[in-house]
């Protein structure tokens, strides 16, 4: 393929209500999303970059940036394309992942559509229902907590995640590992949000079956993980410390990762996921597809990666209605039985609703090549 032109395009989203991590709490969410136009047809990325570089270093002013300025003049300038080139051609380039993954996954889309295939056939997952996760957050109280818990089990989701931080951990977790009873999945996602001080305190979460703890030490702290995960009971799980292949394969060596997060953003896009993914299914270690409150673009790709053979754990693949009150695309994810479908429509397996798309856009800028 030949690129012909970039458009940049940002939106804006309201949450349906706000998302409180240890990090911060989000109402809105404004993304970057790419469209690439080639001589072979055009496709989509979004970009997960969210607008504090607190989760990660990236945030999306900076995501726009770094793609405008240096990623997409490198792209274009290097001829013919395919998907599998652009990590390649960016390798000279320290960081970024997110962008340099949305920048792949557009390509991906455009290649894929143009072959009249979708991601689901080129991964070649073997399933095309996966089951489906919700992550949910912080509360000013626990009645609160667990009204939004009682909710999603209602809903039908397979498993329950909630975001902790300290003082808000051991109390939140009894009470909904009481309310949703022994049999439902449930986990905890620390956001870096503990020290190696904690670790006593974190293996007093062992008392409650989870099916995991993700990320609770800071993102460079290995040692600190393997110390954790040498004295918890309860599998430690990374995310924010896995942003490639090598820091997942050496994080399973050294110990400090017994379940691996695979969001394709973090690690530099959905072929460095699927890698991971490879990599873990071999050494016997389970994957699960993270999210990053993606719109129908993301999650429609994530939907694709999670029905490959690895992913043995529910995904935070949530419905698109968990965040939004109307998604960009005309299929949105739905949850049924706890299960979600594996979109089967050209590329990365989404149709854009044009007019509502036009109706939240902040702002669209053009590059040619
Ligand atoms: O740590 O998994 C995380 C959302 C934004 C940033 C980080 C994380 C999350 C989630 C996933 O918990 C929520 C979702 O997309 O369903
Ligand atoms: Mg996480």
């Amino acid at each position: 393929m030949r690129l012909q032109q970039l458009e940049l395009r940002r939106i804006s989203l309201d949450l349906v209500t706000p998302f409180r991590t240890s990090f911060g709490v989000e109402t809105r969410r404004d993304i970057l999303l790419l469209h690439v136009t080639t001589d072979r047809g055009a496709g989509w990325g979004e970009c997960v970059a969210m607008s504090e570089p607190a989760y990660s270093s990236e945030f999306v002013n900076g995501a726009q940036l770094v793609i405008t300025e240096h990623f997409w003049p490198t792209l274009a300038a290097g001829g013919e394309i395919q998907a599998a080139d652009v990590a390649h051609r960016l390798d000279r380039f320290s960081g970024h992942p997110m962008s340099k993954a949305a920048l792949e996954m557009a390509v991906l889309d455009a290649q894929l559509r143009s072959q009249s295939t979708n991601l689901h056939a080129y991964f070649g997952g073997d399933r095309d229902h996966v089951p489906s996760g919700v992550s949910v957050g912080i509360f000013d109280t626990l009645d609160e907590l667990l009204a939004q818990v009682q909710g999603y089990v209602d809903d039908g989701y397979a498993r329950i995640k909630l975001k902790i931080e300290p003082g808000w951990d051991l109390e939140p977790v009894r009470l909904v590992r009481e309310l949703i009873g022994p049999d439902m999945g449930l986990q905890v996602d620390a956001n870096t949000a503990y020290g190696r001080s904690d670790i006593e305190h974190l293996c007093r979460l062992d008392e409650y079956d989870l099916l995991l703890i993700e990320q609770p030490l800071p993102e460079e702290d290995v040692l600190g993980h393997a110390r954790l995960a040498a004295a918890a009971r309860t599998p430690i799980c990374l995310d924010e410390s896995i942003v490639s292949l090598q820091t997942a394969a050496d994080a399973i060596e050294l110990g400090a990762a017994e379940i691996i997060n695979i969001k394709p953003g973090r690690v530099g896009g959905y072929l460095e996921a699927r890698r991971i993914h490879d990599m873990c299914l071999e050494r016997g270690v389970p994957v699960w597809c993270g999210g990053m409150v993606e719109t129908g673009i993301g999650r429609a790709a994530n939907a694709a990666l999670a029905a490959l053979a690895g992913f043995t754990l529910p995904g935070d693949i949530s419905a698109s209605s968990r965040f939004y009150h109307r998604d960009i695309v005309t299929d949105p994810i739905t949850i049924e039985n706890g299960q979600v479908a594996v979109p089967t429509a050209a590329g990365l397996g989404f149709e854009i609703d044009t007019d509502f798309l036009d109706s939240i856009t902040t702002q669209r800028t053009f590059v040619h090549v």
